[in-house]
């Protein structure tokens, strides 16, 4: 077995260190760089971007320690003794989009990459580097802030690396994505999928229709008080500008043809029956979906998606897809009348149907569809990515038909759930335990795969559904440590793993996270 990287630095009588993801490959020195109130940021001449990761960095160093951390722009290559050096040139391109290579001398620092994005995850193992202290927010009394000699190459195993967060059950505020897209960070995770319609409630403002932030936000609560909340435009763009400065692309995903129930409430047309609905108050299924009868379904759904792309830059739009009962499709006249014009055996060809016809919309802005695994019955829409959540099988089925997956099934990748077999213990979800070591030994390429349908598995991601999780108090327990397990399986070499060793690295970052009162597993009362 390989030796772990505690041990390692035990036999060379370096400091330990606790990086996680687990970097590629490190070599050790002897020795530490100090950080002190002479050292200085350099980055290449005439990069923005490179100018605001380096300002990032200066940020999270200064208020533990106190120092300035000037950062200077510089056109020469090398750079001065006690400095940081953050630079795209001479770097290695084989590290691909998000690689980076740190060379910790007791003079200096050199972070390099070819892409900013490198650079930013490099930040992430310098702070890592660092005593857990310098997460403190206010400053610390010390004689010294030691980064260990150190040189390291790394780069992702998989290009998905994500975390799922159901903003739907529980309206949840603004603060806290940010907070959770900074864990995301800290891990190098890189893609924030953001549950963002539900039967329970509709959360983010469409200008079109009005009635979607009036109504649909609001359910009643027991006293009968209206209980929700909802994103403008403005929060949606200072989330995404959040999470691109951090180089995390943010998939929004609004639900469809089921989980509806909170935008029928406000436009009952759109639904088979005709209605009433109130918003969801109970959790579960919900018969009443979407009608597919109906061409005025596909225009608000369009409407929808429009000004959804104008928010969010990235490739991807979620547009769910999961759980759609066909009870009230079988009785609807509209729905029959559309199996036949279009030659559809059934209802779940007409909801391949009603998929394919939103792929198209979104593939004629650019824009690529995922779909959660449901998305298979019926027939896959032509350039759909799966995203595999009962199990593995529609992961794998879907790959050897030649489409994209993100694997996140339930027994690994369900963050809802129990972590342990405890009465009291939070997660209230299905039966099921996931186990930080659970989620520790998931192997999100199925062996069954050939090569060429292996490269179709983008990553994995980890689901957060908010059922039972009403705070962020909740999410930050129920996420840590299992993002952090997670972080590791789709980031690290597949080699290094080793349960043991990452137990005991955690053993630093709880540090980290008491400092940052944040809750987690395993937390001390
Ligand atoms: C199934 S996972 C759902 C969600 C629930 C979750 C937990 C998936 C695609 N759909 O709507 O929140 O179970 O109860």
């Amino acid at each position: 077995m390989k030796a772990s990287l505690k041990q390692l630095a035990a036999a060379d009588q370096t400091a330990e260190i606790s990086v996680i993801p687990e970097p590629m490959k490190i070599q050790w020195g002897k020795g530490s760089f100090l950080l002190k109130h002479t050292t200085r940021i350099f980055v290449e001449e005439g990069s923005p971007e490179i100018r605001g990761i380096a300002n990032y960095l200066a940020d999270k160093l200064r208020p533990a320690t106190g120092l300035g951390f000037a950062v200077h722009e510089t056109a020469r290559p090398g750079h001065p003794a006690d400095s940081i050096l953050l630079t795209t040139q001479n770097a290695d391109a084989g590290l691909g989009e998000e690689g980076y290579e740190l060379i910790v001398t007791k003079d200096s620092i050199l972070l390099r990459a070819p892409k900013p994005a490198g650079l930013f995850r490099g930040i992430q193992t310098i702070r890592q580097l660092l005593p857990a202290k310098i997460e403190s927010r206010k400053y610390v009394l010390t004689a010294a802030w030691p980064i260990p000699c150190v040189k390291i190459t790394d780069k992702p195993r998989y290009k998905w690396r994500g975390m799922h967060l159901d903003a739907c059950r529980h309206f949840t505020p603004t603060t806290f994505v940010k907070e959770f897209i900074d864990l995301m960070a800290f891990y190098k995770m890189n893609t924030f999928h953001w549950h963002l319609t539900e039967d329970q409630g509709w959360r983010i403002e469409i200008k079109k229709y009005p009635k979607l932030i009036e109504q649909s936000p609001w359910r009643k609560a027991d006293d009968d008080s209206l209980y929700g909340g909802y994103y403008t435009h403005e929060d949606v763009r200072e989330i995404v500008a959040y999470a691109r400065e951090r180089f995390i692309t943010v998939v929004p995903e609004i639900e469809m043809p089921g989980h509806s129930v909170a935008a029928l409430q406000a436009y009952p047309q759109l639904s088979c029956t005709g209605g009433t609905f109130e918003v969801m108050q109970e959790w579960g299924i919900s018969r009443d979906v979407y009608c597919a009868g109906n061409d005025e379904t596909f225009v608000f759904l369009q409407d929808v998606l429009s000004e959804v792309i104008e928010l969010f830059p990235g490739p991807y739009v979620h547009v769910g897809a999961d759980e759609c009962p066909k009870d009230r499709w079988k009785e609807c006249e509209k729905c029959q009348a559309r199996i036949k014009t279009e030659g559809l055996k059934d209802e779940h060809e007409l909801q391949s149907y009603f998929i394919r016809r939103i792929e198209k919309y979104l593939n004629s802005k650019n824009r690529n569809l995922v779909g959660w695994d449901e998305i298979l019955e019926g027939g896959l829409a032509p350039n759909a990515t799966v995203m595999s959540w009962r199990g593995t099988e529609g992961g794998i089925a879907a790959s050897k038909q030649g489409h994209d997956v993100v694997m996140s099934p339930g027994p690994y990748c369900y963050f809802d759930m129990k972590q342990v077999d405890l009465p009291d213990e939070q997660g209230h979800n299905w039966a099921g335990i996931v186990s930080p070591e659970k989620v520790y030994s998931y192997e999100p390429t199925p062996d069954e795969l050939t090569p060429a349908e292996a490269k179709h598995i983008l990553g994995a991601q980890g689901n957060v559904w908010t059922e039972y999780l009403p705070n962020s108090n909740e999410i930050e327990y129920m996420i840590l440590p299992r993002l952090c397990a997670l972080s590791e399986v789709v980031w690290s070499p597949k080699e290094h793993r080793n349960y043991g060793d990452f137990t005991d690295r955690m053993q630093d970052h709880y540090k980290r996270f008491d400092i940052l009162g944040l809750n987690y597993f395993g937390k001390q009362k």
